[in-house]
């Protein structure tokens, strides 16, 4: 009984705000007095999506996936200082929990923003985008970044955040432990560990507790602005938490910052000043970093940034996207990458605006101290002087949808189809006839030479061709869709081996590189195959 007393407040609101959706979304909460009469003049349309329910799916799912693509890269960042792995990040455990928390993002808003068929972009029955406020043309981007996708429908609106949130994360990861000693002493990677992990953990937090209040303006709970009064509060405890911590791993024997047994932030290996973003309505970050105070200042004036911009992103009927968010992060002083990197070498240019980057890499000294300088005869003076080797580590798995391979898809099966005439080849395909090949899909692990020999065929190079890394994503959901795998749309990544198009974990992708092989399996990746 009182559930469904919840249930059906819980519908008032919605459709209340449902009728309210063209005036200003503050006025909101005035409507809650006409509720029971609205609820039984619209009852029926109650099939149509509700625009209250995605707007708040829109904004919990953006901190959840924060959350976990934070979490999976500070994961990986920091097995690589506890000398547990040599990296690069991401690895394949870390790719494979950022597929899941994508799919994931785009799954709940499918479901809560898709209309009846619970897919956003098909059926004309999604929540309509200027109903939600996401009518914003393109997605608004971070730090002047590549996050621009237009916004047609609610799927794009995933996509947008998606974008936006790994561009912060793969920034946070490299602020808080780019610039590294690997192998320091115990107490200086002790000190280093937390710095990495409770400067995500302030982000992530945040994020959350400002999607939570941007869910109490959607409800009418609170007027706003984000943070209101009740975040502030608990923000600003998260932040003394920061500062408590970070002082506690790295102040010295008194376990506090701001005297002469600081660790400094050359002993940690930090960078030489805090990116000059700006907090939405606050101040600048942009600080010379000679002290452990200033690394705390920075990790707290950054986390603030990413955290505010995150859930103003996600909640654009609330209020304008911040115009600080969107602003390129122009720097007096290079950030983060002081390292003379492999790729660096061929294109001088690149240290002129090192912001400016496309893939943000993890640059981090290696332990191994540089025999070969030694052992030429130089003396000791000059190798102490001489930079350790690094290790790069791009941390972006290169973004995914605007791969060019989109040419191929004129003519990938002209060739395939001309062998009918074989009467005495196996028969009907036993599998799903799609492009001229067979197809087959079967549980996670297995190569395709191993699919196509259980069902006692060979594999077929249209595996690659047709649906992997020479086809296209709309062959690989062609051939998903008549496989009837499971899933929504396929999404193109990169990925660490040549699986091509796959579902892992109910959602379907195509790895666009590697080359799509007859030989990749990994577990949680079922590969559709062509066999012959
Ligand atoms: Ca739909
Ligand atoms: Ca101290």
């Amino acid at each position: 009984m009182s559930i469904r007393r919840q249930r059906d407040a819980r519908r008032r609101r919605s459709i209340t705000r449902r009728n309210d959706d063209a005036t200003d979304p503050r006025g909101r909460r005035y409507f809650v007095g006409l509720a029971t009469a609205v609820l039984v003049s619209l009852r029926g349309v109650a099939g149509a999506a509700e625009p209250l329910s995605c707007e708040r799916t829109i904004v919990k799912a953006a901190a959840t996936f924060a959350k976990a693509d934070l979490a999976a890269s500070q994961r990986c960042a920091d097995s690589i200082v506890r000398g547990k792995f040599a990296g690069p990040c991401p690895d394949v455990r870390t790719t494979m929990k950022v597929f899941a928390a994508r799919s994931r993002l785009r799954a709940v808003i499918d479901h809560a923003c898709g209309g009846s068929d619970k897919t956003c972009g098909i059926g004309g029955d999604d929540v309509a985008m200027d109903a939600i406020g996401w009518n914003l043309g393109a997605c608004p981007n971070l730090e002047a970044g590549e996050c621009t996708n237009a916004l047609t429908h609610c799927g794009d609106a995933a996509e947008c955040l998606r974008c936006v949130v790994e561009a912060a994360t793969d920034q946070e990861v490299t602020l808080a432990f780019g610039a590294f000693d690997v192998g320091a002493p115990l107490a200086v990677r002790r000190c280093q560990r937390t710095l990495g992990k409770q400067s995500i953990d302030f982000v992530t937090k945040s994020a959350r507790i400002l999607s939570q209040c941007e869910d109490r303006v959607l409800r009418g709970k609170s007027i706003g602005p984000c943070p209101d009064a009740r975040a502030t509060t608990v923000l600003a405890a998260r932040e003394e938490r920061l500062v408590t911590k970070t002082c506690r791993a790295c102040g010295g024997a008194d376990k506090l910052c701001g005297d002469a047994d600081d660790l400094t932030p050359d002993a940690i290996g930090f960078a030489p000043t805090c990116p000059a973003v700006t907090v939405p309505g606050g101040e600048s970050c942009d600080a010379t970093i000679a002290t452990l105070d200033d690394i705390v200042r920075c990790l707290a004036c950054v986390g603030r940034f990413k955290a505010q911009c995150l859930a103003s992103l996600a909640a654009p009927a609330s209020a304008p996207y911040p115009s600080e968010c969107a602003a390129s992060a122009a720097t007096s002083t290079p950030i983060a990458t002081p390292t003379v990197t492999p790729t660096a070498t061929a294109t001088p240019t690149a240290t002129a605006t090192p912001t400016a980057t496309p893939s943000p890499t993890l640059t981090i000294p290696l332990a191994t101290p540089s025999a070969t300088a030694t052992q030429s005869a130089t003396p000791t003076a000059t190798s102490s002087a001489t930079p350790t080797p690094t290790l790069t580590i791009p941390l972006v798995t290169p973004s995914a949808t605007p791969t060019p391979t989109s040419t191929s898809t004129a003519t990938p099966t002209a060739t395939e189809t001309p062998t009918p005439t074989a009467t005495s080849t196996p028969g009907p395909c036993a599998g799903a006839s799609v492009g001229g090949a067979c197809w087959f899909v079967r549980g996670d692990n297995q190569s395709c030479a191993t699919v196509c020999a259980a069902n006692g065929l060979a594999y077929d190079s249209a595996t690659a061709s047709y649906a992997g890394s020479g086809g296209s994503a709309a062959n690989c959901q062609a051939v998903l869709d008549a496989l009837s795998a499971s899933g929504g749309s396929v999404l193109d990544i990169a990925c660490a081996d040549g699986w091509g198009c796959l579902v892992n974990i109910a959602s379907r992708f195509r790895c666009t590189i590697p080359a799509t092989n007859s030989t990749a399996a990994l577990l949680n990746v079922s590969r559709a195959c062509a066999c012959q």
